[in-house]
């Protein structure tokens, strides 16, 4: 295997081989070495080697170990209720798309797939739908997270390139994150920010988020914008930039065509759309255009909006007037959401796009891709872009859709109108790791998918840099790779040739080799250096980032222009502040604002498996700022009813000043699976951005009144509970599961409620019952230990949920109390998953050992030493405990 040392094992005397491989969640990309325990599971540690992270994990990587179990996993091939083998489970598929297109034509099917496929599995069911269906029907829930950024790359640059690479972020002097959780959402890139910001204390942070988020901490300035007010933010700062005389005219008579337009339309716009006052406005300019080495970090505040592409580009403008762009320390930089987003991009997975950066519009473009692959067809129209693809699903138009890798049951917009447009659908197919999502739920056929530590491949991450994943873990049961699945569909609708791959290299073979095309009509995406690796090569590729030098050094584009338009010129482009009518006049009668929470993966299929992750925050919440509250008569603690699009979700209260009033915000992550009613994209809207067909994921009307429960629980139980009652929301914990529950009117016997709802109808039931005041304490005992608990009130319940939730295994005289005993004290809320350390814990160490920064909660306790994520969290902390304790 010419010398290649095999890269991805790293053997030392006496220890198990560790694996390189990489994290499946965010698209920083960290590499993971993971190493088999010899008992099923794996040992986790972040990879010193790998670029992106240098050794570093966040929480959610840190805890993959924790996802690996089978429970739940999809093992056989599902036709409605009944396993099925693969011959017979893909006959079908194969026969239902052959037929539907015979039917109705290749437009009546569609693939809907996901920035988590690996780039091989992507590239198969983008070549076997756009070249051999002959449809243009494949759309990805990067549509729902990328788009906006894809559309204003391509109308600023002539193609979807990222300028920039991770190393600028510590070589810059000023960042600007807009619309990005980077300390949650890009821990690891975060923590890299961090660390440079405590190397260089002169570097400086401004966050631009209407909201204040763990991010915010690290910031020397937060701008709260108002939503959607990024654009006329952006054209301030061009007429700034102009007015000071910071444009760089050289590079922009060189490179750059549109100057003097969007300068123009810049001047015509109002600052106050900004919402932002004078000081802060005048602030974000001053260190703007006084700093050269600037990079504007970019996410779905950004792109999730009707208004999205003209974000990307009124940022693009000023990068592009300066010519700070493709230099160290300085650009824009889209950080991608999902490990594969930009190989998605990257193999043309998007409805409106060709393989290899090439474009559907352009007949000479889709002739070369028919001819390379040597298909029979190419579409000549852009494919329905994902809320289109389900509109046409709910309409007729698409009767045949097969959904892979991403659960739109619960992340598309209107949410309850996506569920029954597929219940409505003649065949629905999901190829997924578990059979009980909330989209495999309404499939006619299931298809178990191999996951992360399984399967073979590449992925892209927003540096662009290639890494392996590399499979360590037999498929369970039947499951099989996307990339074979996909393939053998291919050849038993008729095409066995061009689908007759054998391996994940063979794939990736065939599109490095198709990336001539992107080089022969002059593009940046060339990774043809890669066509001719061996299997064992492929193997053992080490992380590589496009375009290939031999050097490896960091590769940048545009320094010195050489842009992909047909002209070799960047445009910049007019682009109005001006809010969308909606907007301006605010959503009546509250704003809802949607993203993630620090130790979640989107709908949680995985990191709810896992204890650690799932303690942080235990249940699905709002956060409402108290005046809001107030004027709707909610309590802390109290359950809100938020309502739109006819659907009503149930949250809990969690008052916040980090909102505005007029606005609240919550995580996407709960399911029907762990919550009774919590999926917070039913309520979000189906507009769109004009350019990009992304989804307005963060600015929904919605109207909020409170859940007049009669009783509240909270539960901890050995095995999952089956709870009966209005709200309820579980998360799973070391020993089992914890519940929260609430309901309208309250059963008449709790013991017996609560052996049905532990399904324990024969154990001893311990309690304490104070009817009359709505009281009630149950212990369910078996052998003389505590198997579960119920504890009951008229408010909210106030027990101490993280002693709770290790209790189970003792006697029910020490649980019932809901309190630790003397000499036991209570943790309170998990705040660092990796060491499982509580606020109450933290606090009291920081009371009694006059603790006085994170580093110092570390050595005492470890909290924040491993991962970082908590870090924001524990600075916050220390200051609101700090301060009074000062002032004393
Ligand atoms: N822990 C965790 N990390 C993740 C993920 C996850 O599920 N969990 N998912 C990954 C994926 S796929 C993605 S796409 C990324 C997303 O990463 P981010 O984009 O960082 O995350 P979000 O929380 O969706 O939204 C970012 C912020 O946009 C703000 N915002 C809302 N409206 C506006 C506005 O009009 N202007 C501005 N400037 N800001 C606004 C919100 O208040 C929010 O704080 O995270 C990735 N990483
Ligand atoms: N309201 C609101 N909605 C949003 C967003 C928001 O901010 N607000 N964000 C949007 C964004 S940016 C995104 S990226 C989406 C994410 O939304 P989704 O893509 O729907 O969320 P995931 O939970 O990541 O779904 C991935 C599914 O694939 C399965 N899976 C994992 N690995 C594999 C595999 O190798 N093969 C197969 N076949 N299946 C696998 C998992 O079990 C899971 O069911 O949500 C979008 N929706
Ligand atoms: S930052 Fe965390 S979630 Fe993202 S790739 Fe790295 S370890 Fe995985
Ligand atoms: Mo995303």
């Amino acid at each position: 295997m010419d010398g290649a040392a095999d890269q991805q094992r790293l053997t030392a005397v006496d220890a198990p081989a560790a694996i390189r491989t990489t994290c499946p969640y965010c698209g920083v990309g960290c590499g993971v070495l993971a190493t088999p325990d010899g008992r099923g599971g794996l040992d986790i540690k972040g990879d010193p080697d790998h670029p992106a992270n240098k050794g570093r994990l966040c929480s959610k990587g840190s805890a993959l170990g924790e996802t690996l179990a089978r429970e739940g996993r999809l093992l056989a091939p599902q036709i409605g209720e009944r396993t099925a083998s693969w011959d017979d489970a893909l006959d079908l598929v194969a026969d239902r798309f052959r037929r539907t297109i015979a039917e109705h034509g290749p437009d009546s099917v569609a693939f809907y797939v996901s920035g988590q496929l690996l780039t091989e599995d992507y590239y198969v069911a983008n070549k076997l739908m756009k070249g051999f269906i002959g449809s243009a029907n494949i759309d990805t829930n990067s549509r729902l997270c990328m788009a906006s950024s894809v559309a204003g790359h391509k109308r600023a640059f002539g193609t979807d390139t990222v300028p920039g690479q991770y190393e600028d972020l510590e070589e810059a002097d000023l960042i600007v994150l807009v619309g990005s959780n980077l300390a949650w959402c890009h821990p690891v890139l975060f923590q890299r920010i961090v660390a440079a910001k405590a190397a260089r204390p002169g570097m400086k942070v401004i966050n631009v988020d209407p909201r204040v988020t763990a991010t915010s901490d690290l910031a020397d300035l937060h701008l709260d914008i108002a939503p959607g007010g990024d654009v006329a933010l952006f054209n301030a700062l061009l007429v700034a930039l102009a007015d000071g005389g910071q444009v760089d005219a050289d590079y922009v008579a060189r490179h750059v065509d549109g100057f003097d337009a969007a300068l123009a339309q810049a001047r015509a716009d109002d600052a106050d759309a900004t919402g932002l006052s004078p000081e802060k406005l005048s602030e974000f300019l001053r260190l703007w255009t006084g700093t050269r080495k600037v990079v504007t970090i970019y996410s779905q505040g950004v792109n999730q909006a009707r208004n999205g592409t003209d974000k990307v580009n009124a940022i693009l403008n000023c990068h592009l007037a300066t010519g700070r762009i493709g230099r160290p320390g300085m650009g824009p930089f889209s950080v991608t959401g999902q490990p594969n987003a930009m190989g998605g991009r990257e193999v043309g997975g998007l409805a409106n796009m060709l393989a290899c950066h090439l474009d559907l519009e352009n007949a000479e473009h889709r002739a070369a891709v028919k001819t390379f692959w040597d298909a029979p067809t190419i579409p000549d129209a852009p494919g329905a872009k994902a809320v289109d693809m389900f509109r046409k699903v709910g309409n007729g138009q698409i009767k045949a859709i097969w959904i892979m890798c991403t659960n739109p049951a619960v992340s598309m917009p209107d949410a309850g109108d996506v569920r029954a447009a597929l219940r409505g659908c003649d065949f629905v197919v999901v190829s997924d790791m578990f059979g009980d999502t909330d989209t495999a739920k309404l499939a006619h056929v299931r298809l178990p998918a191999t996951g992360w530590a399984e399967k073979d491949g590449t992925v892209t991450n927003s540096e662009r840099r290639i890494s392996r994943q590399r499979g360590m873990l037999p498929p369970p049961g039947q499951a099989r790779h996307d990339w074979d699945v996909l393939s053998d569909v291919g050849r038993r609708m008729g095409w066995p040739r061009a689908f007759d791959y054998a391996s994940p290299a063979e794939i990736f073979r065939e599109y490095a080799a198709m990336t001539q095309l992107s080089v022969d009509f002059g593009k940046d995406l060339d990774l043809t250096p890669l066509a001719e690796l061996s299997d064992s090569q492929f193997d053992a590729m080490a992380p590589v980032s496009w375009p290939l030098r031999p050097d490896g050094a960091a590769q940048r584009f545009f320094a010195d222009g050489g842009f992909f338009t047909d002209t070799g010129r960047a445009r910049m482009l007019p682009v109005s502040g001006a809010l969308p009518r909606d907007m301006r006049d605010g959503a009546a009668p509250f704003r809802l604002n949607t993203g993630r929470v620090r130790d979640h993966w989107h709908t949680m299929s995985r990191t709810g498996m896992a204890p650690k992750l799932s303690q942080h925050l235990a249940e699905p919440y709002v956060e409402i700022h108290p005046a809001d509250m107030a004027r709707l008569n909610l309590r802390p603690a109290d359950i809100a009813t938020i309502e739109a699009n006819g659907q009503p979700v149930l949250l809990r209260v969690m008052p916040s000043t980090k909102v505005k009033p007029g606005a609240v915000f919550a995580p996407i992550h709960w399911t029907d699976q762990v919550a009774s009613s919590a999926i917070v994209s039913r309520l979000t809207t189906k507009d769109t951005d004009p350019f990009s067909g992304q989804p307005d994921s963060k600015g929904a009307a919605v109207s909020i009144r409170k859940f007049d429960a009669t009783w509240y629980g909270f539960a901890v139980s050995a095995s999952r509970p089956n709870p009966d009652c209005a709200y309820w929301a579980l998360a799973r914990t070391g020993d089992g599961w914890r519940a929260e529950l609430a309901g309208l009117r309250a059963p008449a016997n709790w013991e017996d409620h609560a052996r049905q709802m532990f399904n324990l109808p024969q154990a001893e039931a311990v309690s304490l019952i104070d009817a009359e005041a709505g009281l009630a304490r149950v212990a369910l005992v078996l052998d003389g230990v505590t198997r579960a608990a119920l504890f009951v009130a008229p408010q909210p319940v106030a027990v101490a949920r993280s002693f709770l939730t290790g209790a189970l295994g003792d006697s029910a005289d020490l649980v019932l109390p809901g309190q630790p005993g003397a000499g036991r004290p209570d943790p309170g809320p998990t705040l660092c998953s990796c060491f499982g350390v509580g606020v109450n814990t933290i606090t009291l160490a920081i009371r009694n050992q006059g603790l006085t920064s994170v580093e110092a909660i570390g050595e005492a306790l470890q909290a924040g030493t491993n991962c970082g994520s908590c870090r924001p969290e524990l600075a916050a902390l220390l200051s609101t405990l700090t301060i009074p304790h000062a002032a004393e």
